[in-house]
């Protein structure tokens, strides 16, 4: 294994010089910043991977698993400097004509996972408004609603939404929360629970619907999914709950399926959680967008991080953020999500 040091004015061009030096299979053993504001990055590669994948592991020598491993969790971890690099150099003023309050907006921002070119944006279109005499707080949430989110178009509630997404997101607490605020202004609410799939799945939101009078319709197949919407006709809002998608293709297959009937008369509305990682909020995005969400609800951003990461990606496939999970309490933590409210929950406000 042939050892090297680079240094460089940021992370991400150490990085580069490892990878344009020693290739992309170069392993960063330490990251190390300097005094003169730079990145000093120690990186190794195997003269010979080919030799090497093929030699057995003796005691004691790390194995090609354990260093496929390694390799990944240095790779997360230079990832992880990289962001907080660039959140630091956002902070010491690298971003030309920010005052203090805009680069620290940015660096925020940067810090929930936002990428910088986004947290500078915002950061720039707030410091605009605070020229004009804005108060910061309206020149945050006007900001964020510009430059962070797709706009919820203004239209009443859909009469029904089906809701889409990984499992274990909150998908069922979510429409508990819904139904509930739905009743409470008085509209009348159906559920279909269309999760033939998890355990307790029924009885969980059948309770939910129990406390709050509402009918709740089993749909085990798309023929029962239709002729339960046809019996909710009348009602004001319905909500479908549908079971979460896993890593199996198969999953978002059979949910495709259930929806085909009714595509064109109900909303999909995907749920995903802020805690996510970026890879993961990608993987989950790809399960769920072949069921064409028109609409999204962000849960968990109690949990704390990820809400940037997840409006960057939003903003980035232009789905609009509609509602946010703020908790498990039904039916309080779950606030729409407008630029205030995103603001707040992105620590910056
Ligand atoms: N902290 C926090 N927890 C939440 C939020 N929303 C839901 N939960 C919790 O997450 C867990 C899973 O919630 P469910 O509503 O059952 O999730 P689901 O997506 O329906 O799960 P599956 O049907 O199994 O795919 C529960 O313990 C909820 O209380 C939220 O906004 N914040
Ligand atoms: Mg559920």
């Amino acid at each position: 294994m042939r050892l090297r040091g680079f240094t460089a004015r940021s992370a991400r061009e150490a990085l580069a010089a490892v990878k344009a030096a020693l290739g992309p299979e170069a392993v960063i053993l330490a990251t190390r910043p300097l005094a003169d504001g730079g990145v000093e990055i120690t990186a190794a590669v195997d003269p010979d991977p080919a030799r090497g994948a093929k030699a057995p592991s003796a005691p004691g020598v790390v194995g090609e698993s354990e260093l496929g491993a390694l390799r990944r969790e240095l790779g997360a971890l230079a990832g992880r400097v990289a962001r907080v690099d660039r959140a630091l150099r956002a902070g010491r003023g690298v971003i030309g004509g920010l005052d203090e309050e805009a680069q620290a907006l940015a660096e925020r921002l940067a810090l929930q996972g936002t990428a910088p070119a986004l947290a500078e944006t915002v950061a720039r279109s707030f410091a605009r408004l605070r020229a004009q005499g804005a108060p910061a707080a309206a020149a945050l949430a006007a900001s964020v609603e510009r430059h962070l989110l797709v706009a919820v178009p203004a239209a009443p509630e859909p009469p029904v939404t089906v809701f889409v997404g990984p499992t274990g997101v909150g998908k069922t607490t979510t429409i508990a929360k819904r139904a509930a605020r739905a009743v409470a202004r008085g509209a009348s609410v159906g559920i279909v629970m269309a999760d033939t799939r998890r355990i307790g799945a029924a009885e969980q939101l059948g309770c939910y619907a129990r406390l709050l009078g509402v009918p709740l319709a089993p749909a085990a197949d798309a023929d029962d999914l239709v002729r339960a919407l046809a019996g909710f006709e009348r009602r004001d809002v319905v909500y479908v709950d549908t079971a979460g998608l896993g890593g199996d293709a198969e999953d978002a297959a059979e949910v495709a399926r259930l929806l085909a009937p009714v595509r064109t008369v109900v909303t999909t509305a995907a749920v995903v959680a802020a805690g996510a990682s970026e890879p993961a909020l990608r993987a989950a995005w790809g399960r769920v967008a072949a069921l064409q969400p028109t609409t999204c609800v962000v849960t968990k951003v109690d949990e704390g991080g990820g809400l940037g990461t997840a409006c960057g990606w939003l903003a980035e496939v232009g789905v609009p953020l509609d509602w946010l999970g703020t908790g498990t309490r039904v039916p309080d933590d779950l606030v729409a999500a407008d630029g205030g409210a995103v603001a707040a929950w992105l620590g910056a406000a």
